[in-house]
């Protein structure tokens, strides 16, 4: 199947195009017109073309019959859309040079989109990636997710502590969505079960529709684009007549309000009890709502129900879906009559699950009579799959049902054919550790599938001055081929080609120093060491290590102001959940710590600290490509994988990381030689936690850890509350879980390391450049390819 690539667009029907949108899409004249009309305009121009290759795709899927892959996600993080439309249309130019004959700035008018932030941190960009590349590779494909109307919540700073506001995405016109009031699914919760001639039936005592939004997602060159499909919350009946009539106004409006509350907001990844009940009613509303979409779509082509599997692979993005398991069988077994067992093999053949984190505190788990009140059918179900499950595997020990619980880790594992990590020491791990029994049992359903990102998004449209250089030197099939950045090593031998690829880092972090300063009224050196750790506050990322070592570096050069330091600004952003307390702490220690050194007369050119707020993939989007050294200092064996990692490498960074997730990957791709490793590894972290008092011993066997610690302790960044962060000192100094103190030491001789390093540009060009150059196996192509190879059996409906 060969599928054209669209027809090339010139400058002037783009402007045609845009003014003909701003005209009669708008109502607005060109004279009139404000940035939000031009950002509109430009977008639905860019969608006309998008949507031609969107309707050709479909159509070549229906037409076929083809195997569709459903990404089921409770989070897409898609961030803006049209300048990745743009450029994958190739219509950088044509959409630049369109604006300026109508006198409007191409940068300006695309920094006018908002940033859509329907997920927490890398599950959810993973999902926006994934998405990205099955267009790319034309595998016929949607992502179902719900349509939040507030995204994660805006972060800003007062007093150095995080203040939370609601995200507010919809208020602002959005381009990109065709609403679809067609495509409408009434949901049940609760009610009764009824058993009558052999027959279940379930009666839900309260309901809600659930509305689709569709968004195409466009691949590289606009030669397919699929389907994101978002579910928005409405009332069924939406309105209460009779307490209208009563004049209970507000009664009257409460359908509405309640129904629409599914839909309302995205879970903040949190620790609190609160709110528990609406996050399962949002997983099973996207669940529901999916799997009636795609079975609808199944019968529109086939008719043997026997099938399923062979045209439908459902990917369970962690366990938040995992409801999808007993309301599969359930609509098969109940609805659609087939044995329970066949109903069970049916649905383990459509689905597979991956798993994005090890943390016992994440796998999520639901008490019976919370799940059961909301879901009554689908506990007992859990319970039948179970015990199918344990009559065939008699010397199970372990039930996903123990403790008046439903642990969803094991029920997607026992209803999936496959079970992913997404990186291969994570997956060994889910081996040995959680799901160590299952693994025993069914030792050919775990595979690995390391992660990857999007080289479209995050390198050739993020970073045009490092792409327009690789373009130059090997062509731009590095697009579509990742690993091809390899024939840039015998480019990177020389030095005029090492030149060009440092000016553009330093030109990448002289915009970012001089967006910093208008921003942030800060202003760095951008000759300095650019140190950037951008990720979600969390222990086990252990933001605290970095910022201790950056107060001993302090201390240091108070010692000796006239030694040869490399000069560094380390930079921080990252969002807490609002109910992770320490990790709000540590933002404001960061902070209190910024505003004292970047005070300090002395130090204050070597040495800054900046905490940008509100992290988003547009703030990811201008960091990366002016990032020196990328900080992946995780405890060993607590971060799944990273993407971040990946997406710093390619554009050039160094690593400094300890042998966590996907680093261990990355340092084997680009050269032990090119990345500062330090730490303990996984298994020496198992041991070091049998060492008695093993912070004490740490922090008494190096005095600068003893020395910044105490200065934490002290309140010498707290002058005006001493103790503000004891408790901080405290949990480093004792229980320390994550090992901060056990692996300061290595860290700090990692640190000086790329100090050293840094202060010899030729070596480090070329370090940083063979990073780029040897990052390609980290394209989330190469992922999507392993999915479709191992996992869905699917194909590609485009060849070249
Ligand atoms: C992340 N998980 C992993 N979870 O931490 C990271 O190592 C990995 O690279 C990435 O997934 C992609 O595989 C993650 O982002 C969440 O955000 C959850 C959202 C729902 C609440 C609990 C956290």
């Amino acid at each position: 199947m060969n599928i054209a690539t669209p027809p090339q667009v010139s400058t002037n029907t783009l402007r045609d195009a845009i003014v003909r949108h701003l005209c009669y899409s708008f109502g607005r004249e060109p004279d009139f017109a404000g940035l939000e009309d031009w950002r509109m305009a430009l977008s639905y121009a860019i969608r006309d073309h998008i949507a031609d290759s969107w309707f050709r795709a479909a159509g070549t899927a229906r037409r076929e019959g083809a195997k569709r892959v459903y990404y089921l996600s409770m989070e897409f993080l898609i961030g803006r859309l049209l300048e990745d439309g743009i450029v994958n249309l190739g219509l950088v130019d044509q959409a630049r040079e369109a604006l300026a004959a109508l006198g409007q700035d191409y940068d300006t008018v695309l920094a006018d989109e908002p940033d859509a932030a329907l997920g927490n941190g890398g599950l959810g960009r993973l999902a926006a990636c994934f998405l990205e590349s099955l267009s790319t590779l034309g595998c016929p494909a949607y992502g179902y997710g719900i349509r939040y109307e507030h995204g994660l919540f805006r972060q800003s700073f007062q007093g150095g502590r995080q203040i939370e506001a609601p995200e507010t995405w919809l208020l602002q016109r959005h381009a990109w969505e065709f609403e679809r009031p067609e495509a409408l699914f009434r949901i049940g919760f609760g009610g009764e079960i009824e058993e009558t001639g052999g027959k279940v039936l379930w009666h839900p005592a309260e309901h809600v529709d659930a509305e689709a939004y569709d968004t195409p997602i466009v691949g590289w060159q606009g030669k397919w684009a699929n389907t994101l499909r978002l579910w928005s919350a409405k009332a069924s009946d939406p309105f209460d007549l009779p307490a209208f009539n009563r004049g209970d106004f507000a009664a009257a409006a409460q359908p509405e309000a309640l129904a629409r509350t599914i839909s309302r907001v995205l879970y903040p990844d949190d620790t609190t009890e609160q709110g528990r009940e609406l996050r399962l009613k949002q997983e099973f509303f996207l669940v529901a709502a999916a799997l009636r979409d795609i079975l609808a779509r199944f019968d529109k082509e086939h008719s043997d129900i026997r099938k399923l599997p062979e045209k439908v692979a459902i990917q369970l993005n962690d366990t938040h879906p995992a409801v999808a398991g007993p309301e599969l069988v359930r609509i098969l077994h109940d609805e659609r009559s087939l044995p329970f067992e066949e109903a069970m093999e049916i649905a383990r053949g459509c689905l597979s699950y991956t798993n994005h984190t090890l943390l016992p505190e994440a796998l999520e788990s639901w008490g019976e009579d919370l799940f059961g009140g909301l879901l009554p059918r689908h506990l007992q179900i859990a319970d039948l799959i179970d015990n199918a499950h344990y009559e065939a595997n008699p010397s199970r020990t372990q039930s996903m049902r123990a403790d008046h619980q439903v642990k969803m880790g094991q029920l997607s594992f026992v209803m999936a054919h496959k079970v992913n990590g997404v990186s291969a020491l994570h997956t060994e791990l889910m081996k040995e550790t959680v799901f160590s029994e299952l693994h025993r049992l069914h030792p050919e359903r775990i595979v690995n599938q390391t992660n990857g990102v999007t080289p479209r998004r995050w390198l050739l449209a993020c970073n045009p001055r490092l792409s327009g250089l690789i373009t130059e030197t090997i062509g731009d099939g590095w697009v579509a081929d990742l690993e091809r950045l390899r024939e840039l090593e015998p480019a990177i031998e020389d030095a005029a080609w090492r030149e060009r690829f440092d000016a553009a880092k330093r030109a990448n972090k002289v915009d970012l120093s001089n967006w910093m300063a208008a921003e942030q009224g800060v202003s760095v050196n951008p000759d300095a060491m650019f140190d950037v750790q951008i990720k979600r506050m969390h222990e086990y990322k252990r933001q605290h290590l970095n910022i201790l070592e950056t107060i001993a570096l302090w201390q240091e050069m108070k010692d000796a102001p006239n030694a040869d330091w490399t000069p560094r600004v380390v930079l921080f952003a990252g969002k807490a959940a609002p109910g992770y307390a320490f990790a709000k702490d540590i933002i404001r220690l960061i902070n209190d710590v910024a505003a004292v050194l970047n005070a300090d007369p002395e130090t204050g050119d070597k040495l800054q600290v900046l905490f940008l707020p509100n992290y988003n993939v547009t703030l990811a989007e201008r960091l990366i490509p002016a990032a020196d050294l990328s900080e992946q200092i995780s405890t060993a064996g607590k971060e799944a994988s990273g993407t971040g990692n990946m997406k710093f490498a390619l554009n050039g960074a160094m690593t400094i990381g300890t042998l966590d997730g996907a680093n261990v990957e990355i340092r084997e791709h680009v050269g032990a030689e090119n990345f500062f490793l330090f730490g303990m590894t996984a298994s020496d972290v198992t041991e070091r936690r049998k060492v008695e008092s093993h912070a004490a011993k740490a922090i008494e066997a190096d005095p600068r850890l003893a020395r910044a610690l105490q200065a934490v302790r002290g309140g010498t960044f707290s002058p005006d509350e001493v103790d503000r962060y004891t408790h901080v000192a405290d949990n480093i100094a004792g229980a320390d879980y994550f090992l901060v103190a056990s692996d300061f030491t290595e860290y700090w001789r990692a640190s000086r390391e790329a100090d050293a390093a840094f202060r010899d540009p030729a070596t480090w060009i070329r370090k940083a450049a063979l990073n780029t150059a040897r990052s390609g196996w980290f394209s989330s192509d190469r992922t999507i390819r392993g999915y479709m190879q191992d996992i869905w059996a699917a194909r590609s409906y485009l060849s070249d």
